[in-house]
């Protein structure tokens, strides 16, 4: 480890909150400073528990998140928040959103809040956000709430290997359906149904019901919660479903999602080192390209143009 990553990883374990944010800073541009320092204080990590916040965009995962922040400071917990924004791809918009949102908590110095944009990252936005889930749990924040929009593969990925998986769903938005095309469904520990205020609500809790009958009986089903993130209304009942479902799943279920969390990281790293070797050392100087060209006018097919490259480089089938 370099002296600039030692350096930087002992500011961080000892609570220095510019370090962290530098650190997240490394971490989400994928250098070789941020696989250093995640490296430093890596063995540092592994304390904190991991609580994802997932759902339709605008189904009050925010709001939600603010209001935790304050249960779980009112017990007298370190609260770390990463919050993986989609939309601040196009406009910046909801980065700023968040940050109004929780705003009554910036000043907070036992609060870390930080968005991760999720442009830039090509494919690598789980392990990014895995990484600032790290950093922030060896600078001793717990529990740790990550928000993600519940519509990409990558968003979901991230929140799946949670030790608790709590899934946002709104009323009158036919939210149901939306939710299991997008696969959130089945990676719910709890369901929170946000937006009480709003009409439909028992019928999106029968609905709900209804569903999770034709589940696997195998697991213990899901609780269902109702809120209204903006009125304060249901999150004691919240917190108190989550530490429930802690209890009641065991250190087994957390082990098991650890280990899957692990495998899917390992599995990130490899993907994006493998595949960078491979872009820069499989073709020449507009190689790429070239191969995109001729594959796109049929002179050769994707088989046989990997098959070249991997060939080029000695790699066995
Ligand atoms: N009526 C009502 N509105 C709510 C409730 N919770 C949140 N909202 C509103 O819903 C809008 C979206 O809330 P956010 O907390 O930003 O939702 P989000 O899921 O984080 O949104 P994205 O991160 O953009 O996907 C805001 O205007 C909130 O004020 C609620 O319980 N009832
Ligand atoms: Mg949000």
């Amino acid at each position: 480890v370099s002296t600039d990553a030692a350096t930087l990883a002992e500011r961080l374990l000892s609570g220095d909150r510019r370090a962290l944010a530098r650190a997240i800073t490394q971490v989400e541009q994928d250098g070789p400073a941020g696989a250093e320092l995640l490296r430093a204080v890596y063995p540092q990590s592994g304390g904190a528990t991991v609580i994802g916040i997932t759902g339709a965009p605008g189904s009050g995962k925010s709001s939600l998140v603010d209001r935790l922040i304050g249960a779980y400071r009112a017990k007298g917990r370190r609260v770390g928040v990463v919050a993986v924004d989609p939309s601040s791809a196009f406009s910046g918009g909801a980065i700023l959103g968040d940050r109004v949102r929780m705003q009554q908590h910036a000043t907070d110095p036992d609060v870390f809040i930080r968005s991760m944009a999720t442009r830039g990252h090509l494919g690598g936005l789980s392990r990014a956000t895995n990484d600032a889930v790290d950093l922030l749990d060896a600078a001793r924040y717990d529990p740790l709430l990550v928000e993600t929009v519940g519509v990409g593969q990558d968003e979901v990925e991230i929140v799946r290997t949670a030790d608790c998986v709590v899934v946002v769903l709104v009323p009158g938005m036919g939210d149901d359906v939306q939710a299991i095309k997008a696969g959130i469904l089945e990676i719910a520990d709890l369901y929170v149904i946000n937006k009480a205020d709003r009409e439909g609500a028992d019928r999106l809790q029968t609905d709900l019901e209804q569903m999770l009958t034709l589940g696997p009986k195998t697991a213990a089903r899901p609780a269902i919660l109702r809120t209204v993130a903006v009125r304060g209304e249901g999150i004691d009942g919240l917190v108190a479903a989550i530490a429930a479902w802690l209890e009641q799943s065991g250190p087994a279920r957390r082990a098991e999602r650890r280990r899957e969390r692990a495998a899917s990281r390992l599995l990130a790293v490899l993907g994006e080192r493998v595949m960078a070797r491979l872009l820069a050392e499989g073709f020449g100087a507009g190689g790429f390209e070239l191969a995109v060209q001729r594959i796109a006018e049929r002179e050769t097919d994707p088989y046989s143009a990997a098959r070249a490259v991997l060939d080029r480089l000695e790699v066995s089938p």
